[in-house]
């Protein structure tokens, strides 16, 4: 697209009424939305809509495709990896679309407790997994720090649960607090001789803070941090968000096992109408896609 006037230094939206980044406008952007990393998994899972209506890729990354999925309106955008991309995602499609916004995250994680490659985890809650950069300087406190838990809504949640049992999807669904970590590397505990991390005891140090936790990934605590914070600038309304995550493990940390890209797209597809039926079985029908928008 090419880059149109931006309207305000505030909250950038061009002339034709695109938000800077992800680049969609009202009407364009159902309230249901699967969000994913990867722009491939979402080309994936678009197959299983009934009709697609819409779909814009944007000059940062971001991938909208909007269709109906037993007849109600449901988005899947992927963004990137990381914390920024998931608070680009929450805020440009929070000014774009009208009333309450339902929003599943599935994505993929490293398990740190006994699940394996191939299985699913449902985030009961998530917390974040900050770099101390003051610490690599100064040696005082804890070269990482670990957030508070935020809870997932947990409606949406038991429901990705018993679709995913429904659809068979993996050989086991694990519940539990997910580590959202401010990168792949150094946050995650993975060791190397390229920088200094002074990360060897990070896993052991948040499976005895967190007792229930059981995946690392990098987007969950924002998305659910958001949600919570979805009240107003006064703080004064109830959230207009609600989140839940699933997750295939893809990396095994005990084990040291990672998943064959043939086994990943496998559970992509299998788990695709899981996705979609908690989607549209738990939330409210307000559907305010633009009735110009056709089928691509
Ligand atoms: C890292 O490989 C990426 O995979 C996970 C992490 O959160 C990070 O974004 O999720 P996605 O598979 O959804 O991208
Ligand atoms: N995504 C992550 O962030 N970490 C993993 O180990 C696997 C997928």
């Amino acid at each position: 697209m090419a880059i149109k006037q931006m309207d305000s230094a505030n909250k950038p939206i061009s002339s034709d009424g695109r938000t800077y980044h992800v680049e969609t406008r009202p009407g364009e952007v159902a309230n249901r939305i699967v969000t994913v990393g990867d722009p491939q998994r979402a080309r994936i899972m678009a197959q299983q809509l009934d009709l697609l209506l819409f779909e814009h890729s944007s000059h940062r990354g971001f991938l909208t495709i909007t269709g109906l999925y037993r007849g109600l309106p449901l988005s899947i955008v992927a963004i990137g990896m990381g914390l920024s991309m998931m608070d680009f995602f929450v805020r440009e499609t929070r000014m774009v679309v009208q009333g309450p916004l339902t929003i599943v995250r599935f994505g993929s994680c490293g398990s740190i407790c006994d699940a394996k490659t191939g299985d699913v985890i449902i985030a009961d809650s998530a917390f974040g997994i900050n770099r101390n950069y003051d610490y690599f300087d100064t040696h005082t406190g804890t070269p990482y720090r670990l957030s508070s838990l935020e809870a997932s809504d947990s409606m949406l949640a038991e429901h990705l649960v018993q679709q995913m049992q429904e659809h068979r999807v993996g050989r086991e669904v694990v519940r539990g607090a997910v580590g959202n970590a401010d990168s792949f590397y150094g946050s995650q505990g993975r060791t190397g001789d390229d920088f200094y991390d002074d990360n060897d005891a990070l896993i052991p140090a948040i499976q005895e803070k967190v007792p229930g936790a059981v995946a690392l990934e990098m987007e969950s605590h924002m998305l659910f941090h958001l949600a919570r914070m979805s009240t107003g600038r006064l703080n004064a309304r109830p959230p207009s968000i609600r989140a839940a995550c699933a997750l295939l493990v893809f990396a095994d940390r005990s084990g040291n096992a990672f998943i064959s890209p043939e086994m990943s797209t496998q559970m992509v597809v299998a788990a695709t109408k899981a996705v979609f039926d908690a989607l549209v079985n738990d939330s409210p029908t307000q559907d305010g896609l633009h009735p110009s928008i056709g089928s691509v």
